[in-house]
């Protein structure tokens, strides 16, 4: 095709599927990555281009994926997203007229629901910004504090308090590295599997500190394999996000309902969309029949 016509392509619910089992079978193929799966750092991705909104200001999200270029792609908060971005580039390659804001939120999309989440349903019209949209340091949160501060930054973003203890559910997924943020070591048992372990865990488990010489953070007494950020250990802390914490242990499906929702809401955080809410695309998953 000539230049023209590349240009009058409008991609359509096909094209995206195409894009998403692309990646899904990339992420089948590439198994050998850390604990089995490129799809918790895919998840951390999307969720570090979106998490820089302020609904002030209008400024930040994930539209721009304004993270490919330094200063913001040095923060230290996304220190070895290096992997996430470089992993989608081939995908990129194979279908250019995507944008990459897009790309790296469907990437987010796939890793949950072929990691057996639930259903995220995606909008595309992210567009991608140059360098001068990069967000200021110091708008993810920081992981060596407490429950005031997760209050500060995801009220920034415009969420209340059960979608803080939804969001962090993610953290049933991947693991601490000490060369990307210091700490060390994964949550649950089963870092490629989507389920609310998370929450059984900071209930159920008896945290102690862990007793080495990198940043604090807490470590089960049972297994002594397991951790959890200051962060986490906030959330069953205070009194007014424990009961989330209490009914998403018990609830897994709950859970995933509100999951997909803030997710969703998550991704879609100052995006100046055409398409309507009704057009949003659902994903049919490698292991749906
Ligand atoms: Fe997170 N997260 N996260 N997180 N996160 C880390 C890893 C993951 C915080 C800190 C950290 C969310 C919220 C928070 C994921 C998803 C989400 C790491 C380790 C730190 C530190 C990074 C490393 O060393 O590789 C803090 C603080 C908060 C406050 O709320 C939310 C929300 C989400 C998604 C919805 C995922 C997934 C990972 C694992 C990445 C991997 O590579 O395995």
């Amino acid at each position: 095709p000539n230049a023209a016509e590349v240009k009058v392509f409008t991609p359509k619910f096909e094209d995206y599927q195409k894009v998403y089992d692309e990646i899904a079978s990339r992420l089948e193929e590439k198994d050998d990555y850390d604990d089995g799966s490129y799809g918790p750092v895919l998840v951390r991705l999307a969720w570090h281009a979106s998490g820089t909104y302020d609904k002030e200001t209008g400024t930040g999200g994930s539209n721009g994926a304004t993270m490919r270029f330094a200063p913001e792609s040095d923060h230290g908060a996304n220190a070895g997203l290096k992997a996430a971005r470089e992993f989608l580039e081939p995908v990129k390659a194979k279908f250019p007229w995507i944008s990459t804001s897009d790309l790296w939120i469907l990437g987010g999309v796939v890793a949950i629901q072929e990691m057996q989440g639930p259903v995220i349903p995606f909008r595309p019209g992210r567009t991608d910004k140059d360098m001068s949209a990069c967000t200021p340091d110091g708008r993810l949160p920081d992981a060596s504090k407490g429950n005031r501060h997760l209050r500060d930054i995801f009220y920034r973003m415009g969420f209340n308090d059960q979608e803080i203890v939804a969001l962090s559910g993610a953290h049933a997924l991947g693991r601490c590295h000490t060369d990307r943020s210091g700490f060390e070591g994964p949550w649950t048992f089963s870092p490629t599997v989507v389920t609310n372990e998370y929450y059984k865990l900071l209930l159920n488990e008896k945290w102690n500190w862990k007793k080495w010489n990198g940043p604090k953070q807490y470590e089960d007494k049972t297994s002594k394999s397991l951790m959890m950020l200051p962060t986490d250990m906030a959330l069953v802390t205070d009194k007014t996000l424990k009961p989330h914490v209490e009914r998403y242990a018990k609830d897994e499906e709950a859970w995933f309902k509100d999951f997909s929702a803030v997710l969703l809401k998550l991704f879609e955080l100052g995006v100046p969309f055409t398409e309507s809410e009704q057009n949003r695309m659902v994903f049919k998953s490698s292991h749906s029949s």
